[in-house]
């Protein structure tokens, strides 16, 4: 089946499980309700998603045993955005265009809603890795893959870096930066499905190399699409990265275009081992031709 085909059909899985996956606990307070579910259910994209659903296809992997994993790692995204919108941290009122959960709901509500996500999330992750067949990989071992792309060798070492640049940010501090901040979601996505789809550890290094490259290559757009686009194409502000030193700064449009185009290329050719890729490679046309 096609790519395009497909996608409405795994995303409406997707969005039916994070429904679930967020709905109110018998004794839980509705402002922390309202405040997950805005953070849920706000226009995102769910590209990790559909990656870690697309990767348990490609190593033949039946995508139900696959959505809660996928789910499990969009509400980290969804956590890591309501933290990365605090104050403290990159201070921006608007997310996809509308108030961050933190102008919406306070400071507190956000940040309690931001951990409500990632105990969401290791739940998801625990009860769906428990229903996969354990001989390879044990629930233990989804549970792991989850934590260590959160961490500080992952979206928390990325983003500690982001805020504690070192004076002089050379192409390899911002690929440090965003193989973490971005990346290692990106990585866990992909390699969360690969693993519900019991692909061998060597084919987890070959998923490895592709979602690296593909994650490096999604930052560099989000550079060119926040200096070169419009709030209407975007849905959110432009220009939020002003005044950052961001891959755009460093190399110019020319050169970033180039990168976008041989870190695909990177990707793409990390799948030549793989079954049947070609659901991952239209993923890979998605991103490349990406307007949001
Ligand atoms: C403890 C979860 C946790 C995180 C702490 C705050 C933080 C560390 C990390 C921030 C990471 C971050 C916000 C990275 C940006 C990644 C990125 C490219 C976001 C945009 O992704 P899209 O385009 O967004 O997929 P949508 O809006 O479509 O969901």
């Amino acid at each position: 089946m096609e790519l395009k085909a497909l996608r409405p059909e795994l995303l409406a899985a997707v969005e039916e499980r994070l429904l679930a996956l967020s709905s109110p606990e018998p004794d839980e307070p509705p402002p922390l309700t309202e405040a997950v579910r805005r953070a849920l259910f706000n226009g995102g994209k769910r590209v990790r998603p559909l990656l870690a659903l697309l990767a348990a296809r490609a190593f033949g992997g039946r995508t139900e045993g696959c959505v809660d994993l996928a789910c499990a790692v969009e509400m980290v995204h969804a956590s890591s955005l309501i933290l990365d919108d605090l104050p403290c941290m990159d201070d921006s009122p608007l997310r996809r265009g509308k108030p961050a959960l933190h102008m919406a709901f306070g400071e507190d509500v956000a940040l309690l809603a931001a951990y409500a996500l990632l105990g969401g999330a290791f739940r998801a992750a625990a009860r769906g890795a428990a229903r996969l067949p354990q001989e390879r990989y044990p629930a233990e071992a989804y549970v792991d893959e989850l934590a260590g792309a959160i961490g500080t060798a992952g979206l928390v070492g990325g983003q500690y870096l982001d805020l504690h640049p070192p004076t002089a940010v050379d192409f390899a501090a911002l690929e440090y930066i965003h193989s973490h901040k971005t990346g290692a979601l990106f990585i866990a996505a992909a390699r969360l499905g690969a693993m519900a789809a019991q692909a061998r550890p060597a084919e987890l290094e070959t998923v490895t190399g592709f979602a690296k490259n593909l994650g490096l290559a999604f930052q560099i757009q989000d550079d060119l699409l926040d200096a070169r686009s419009t709030p209407e194409a975007l849905g959110k502000p432009v220009g939020q990265d002003r005044g950052k030193t961001t891959f755009l700064t460093l190399s110019g449009e020319t050169a970033c275009r180039s990168a976008v185009d041989a870190l695909l290329g990177a990707a793409l050719a990390h799948l030549r081992p793989v079954g049947d890729p070609s659901l991952l490679e239209a993923f890979v046309e998605y991103v490349r031709t990406r307007t949001a």
